[in-house]
């Protein structure tokens, strides 16, 4: 009788299941990941033949932006001779991992293949890859992914499903300066066609049955130029990841908001409200996302945990990058600031994990997140005036507790019209920001 019962629900809920959006919880709940851009280009890392890259000076572009405008870039040939110079001796993916679970972030995403075509891991689908085509011989995604679930991080892939410079049959860049390159012209539907059920398809399948991904992250932009993208396109390659990996969530920038998981925002952009559905924005640590020697614009600390604490307190997560050098290890300014980000995180970061927007209006004064259904509510105080009077709108009654989170300073409330006032204390630990939990 019971297993008749299962077997019933089971085929009531097999169809259903099968179909049905995968849970976003772990990812909204993470709120802070590690995005990692790593490959052939991290050893030119902006500068080819004594010449630094032009245009958007990305270093995993340089492939196409040197020489820029001239068309080709840098001859095939040339480019794939980086192959037998990778050999990054200092690479360790356990010492990545804890880089990142000691900064306080809950998943990591990496590059497994750029729009340069190059595979981080041991493909059979083309050869083009780290474990075939270098000295080094490592499969740096099974290493990775192992780290990952050594320390109970998410793992996730960027896969460039457009842009592939290797495949004859990959889409080139889109430039409207050079709108047919006459070295490597666009490929036909046709051409794109062979690159999509013969690479494409075929490797994210690997990475899916091999590593077992929590997310994908696919990345493509603007529509002129995605032709190549159709919807019949995306249904198969949605559809190949759900029959494969049911749970593995799927970014928006696969070419389409319809049929995905969570939303992705262009590079560095931290929109001023949230969406309905989970979003992330990827962000740089300095300018390019592949290492690059001579990119120096370093961000602060400071300026990087407002973004985190932007984001968190609008529904949204952050993916922030790291280039490692063509020797495999983090540079000393990126640790930096990974270490201080994870030692504000290991005292703040109860009121950015698991957290939710609040349902009350963004404050002047700073942001809000909300744990146990606005039961608790954390206050981001931005540039905090020692002993300054702050009001908080909505809740109708003042808060039972609240504390400064960093110290356990008490700090008094009183209730005000439409909300509640409270005092900062005359210490404050931190001059760029003050955390504040309010329990009621
Ligand atoms: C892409 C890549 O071209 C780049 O190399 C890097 O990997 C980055 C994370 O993603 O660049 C983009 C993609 C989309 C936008 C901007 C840059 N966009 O939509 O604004």
């Amino acid at each position: 009788m019971k297993s008749l019962l299962v077997s019933a629900l089971g085929a009531l809920f097999a169809m259903p299941l099968a179909l049905a959006k995968p849970d976003t919880q772990w990812f909204q709940d993470a709120r802070f990941g590690m995005f990692i851009h790593f490959g052939l280009y991290s050893i030119p890392a902006g500068v080819w033949n004594g010449e630094r890259m032009t245009r958007n000076d990305y270093a995993e572009w340089i492939r196409y932006q040197q020489y820029w405008p001239k068309p080709g870039g840098i001859p095939k040939a040339e480019y794939d001779g980086l192959m037998g110079k990778f050999n990054p001796q200092g690479f360790d993916a356990d010492a990545w991992i804890r880089e990142a679970k000691n900064a306080g972030m809950k998943y990591f995403l990496i590059t497994s293949k750029h729009h340069d075509g190059f595979a981080l891991w041991d493909s059979k689908v083309s050869g083009y890859n780290v474990v075939q085509g270098t000295p080094f011989k490592r499969d740096i995604l099974a290493e990775l992914t192992a780290a990952c679930r050594k320390h109970g991080l998410k793992v996730g892939f960027y896969y460039s499903h457009w842009l592939d410079w290797e495949h004859p049959g990959g889409a080139k860049p889109p430039w409207p300066e050079l709108k047919e390159d006459p070295v490597y012209p666009q490929p036909t539907q046709e051409e794109f066609e062979g690159y999509w059920t013969g690479k494409c398809l075929p490797q994210v399948k690997e990475l899916l049955v091999n590593f077992s991904p929590d997310f994908m992250w696919f990345d493509s932009w603007g529509n002129a130029t995605n032709s190549f993208l159709s919807k019949d396109r995306l249904g198969r390659l949605i559809s190949l990841i759900r029959e494969t990996k049911p749970d593995c969530l799927i970014n928006s920038r696969i070419g389409t908001k319809d049929g995905i998981d969570y939303l992705s925002m262009g590079d560095n952009f931290f929109p001023t409200k949230g969406f309905d559905q989970p979003w992330e924005t990827s962000g740089t640590l300095n300018h390019s996302w592949g290492y690059h020697r001579l990119d120096f614009k370093w961000k602060p600390t400071p300026q990087l945990l407002r973004y985190l604490v932007d984001n968190t307190s609008r529904g949204g997560n952050y993916q922030l990058n790291v280039g490692p050098t063509d020797e495999g290890v983090f540079q000393p300014a990126a640790i930096r600031r990974l270490r201080e980000i994870g030692a504000w995180m290991s005292v703040n970061g109860e009121a950015i994990h698991g957290t939710r927007p609040a349902k009350w209006p963004e404050p002047k004064w700073g942001r809000l997140t909300s744990n146990d259904a606005d039961k608790r509510l954390n206050a981001f105080v931005y540039d905090p005036k020692p002993g300054a009077m702050l009001t908080l709108q909505g809740p109708d009654s003042p808060p039972k507790r609240a504390f400064l989170i960093e110290t356990h300073e008490y700090i008094p409330v009183t209730p005000a019209e439409g909300g509640f006032s409270f005092t900062l204390p005359a210490n404050l630990p931190d001059p760029d920001m003050a955390v504040i939990a309010f329990e009621w």
